[in-house]
């Protein structure tokens, strides 16, 4: 067993962040697979079961699928062993720590902030800018100042322990080396439907680790990090950001779908024509995740190491993703 499969396999039975009465486990690579389950709910990484569950809790209690892609990413977003999404994650090449985020529901209503810095809960902000704003995405000093006058708390600006160590480490060398399937690849990305049929989806990052100031990368980017369709379905992105910004990533995946392709088969055509479009692709990891009305779902990553949760009324479990590589 791998030292990351140990590990995800020792926090997932150390975990209180389950759902209670479900059965909890490892599926094992398990894709294309029809799960016809509804409400499902879908996320990257290990952090997707935690965030699931909570997506699944808040499901239950308020009934809309938005409510759930918001406050299941929320629990990422608070999640201080988290290098990649939330205040605690690691800061661009100056030492600040900038947020990325959007939302989206099936009917098209959209809502993103970029290279925003301060705010806890960047998901929230993007939900604020779709809900009470004519515009689809603000960025920077813009979007901070919008939270302040939401009501947004403003946090003080500092690092969390762990990334300043990692920081002050870093810049020993100061080398911007995106490193595949390590901390900096760790935003998640939610997808779900309703019992009813109505998609959603969410995705919340820190962004690459050291990146540029001002670098925003695909998360807040619609049709990039995340793309939703009533009609056809749903697709999220995780990885490095310009690899997937070039394909226009998650709306690929769902245009593919809508012209026929099962989720799978679109996750793979995505993964092939992002290598076809990024050079030194041996650094480059990228790893897609989509579902569609049925309730199939798709996951494929350029190299091994991609996983996600699927979540559904009774169950949340790991699932590991195939790759090209
Ligand atoms: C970005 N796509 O900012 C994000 C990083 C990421 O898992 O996905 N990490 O490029």
């Amino acid at each position: 067993m791998s030292e990351r499969r140990k590990f995800i396999k020792k926090s997932l039975l150390g975990s209180a962040l389950l759902v209670p009465g479900v059965s909890n486990a490892f599926v094992g690579r398990q894709t294309n697979q029809l799960i016809g389950e509804k409400p499902l709910i879908l996320s990257t990484w290990n952090h997707g079961l935690p965030a699931n569950a909570a997506a699944i809790s808040k499901l239950k209690e308020t009934g809309s699928i938005l409510d759930a892609m918001e406050t299941g990413v929320k629990d990422t977003e608070l999640d201080l062993s988290n290098l990649s999404v939330g205040l605690q994650g690691l800061p661009d090449r100056e030492g600040i720590t900038t947020l990325d985020a959007s939302i989206m529901t099936g009917d098209g209503s959209c809502g993103s902030v970029a290279f925003v810095r301060q705010v806890k809960h960047p998901i929230s902000l993007a939900r604020a800018v779709m809900e009470k704003t004519p515009h689809v995405m603000l960025a920077g000093e813009g979007a901070r100042q919008f939270a302040i006058a939401e009501g947004f708390p403003i946090e003080k600006e500092e690092l969390s322990p762990k990334a300043k160590e990692a920081y002050e480490k870093w810049k020993v060398t100061s080398q911007y080396k995106p490193v595949i399937n390590i901390e900096n690849h760790d935003t998640i990305g939610m997808i779900g439907m309703d019992k009813d049929g109505n998609l959603a989806g969410s995705c919340t990052t820190s962004g690459l680790a050291y990146k540029m100031h001002g670098r925003v990368g695909d998360s807040p980017i619609i049709g990039a990090g995340l793309y939703v369709d009533n009609e056809v379905g749903a697709a999220t992105a995780t990885g490095l950001g310009e690899s997937i910004i070039r394909i226009c990533g998650s709306f690929l995946i769902v245009e593919l779908m809508r012209q026929g392709r099962t989720p799978q088969e679109a996750c793979e055509e995505a993964v092939r024509r992002l290598i076809s479009k990024n050079k030194n692709i041996k650094d480059i990891q990228a790893g897609f995740l989509a579902m569609n009305k049925e309730g199939q779902i798709g996951a494929f990553a350029v190299h091994p190491g991609f996983n996600f949760a699927q979540g559904t009324l009774n169950s949340n479990v790991m699932v590991d993703s195939k790759s090209h590589f």
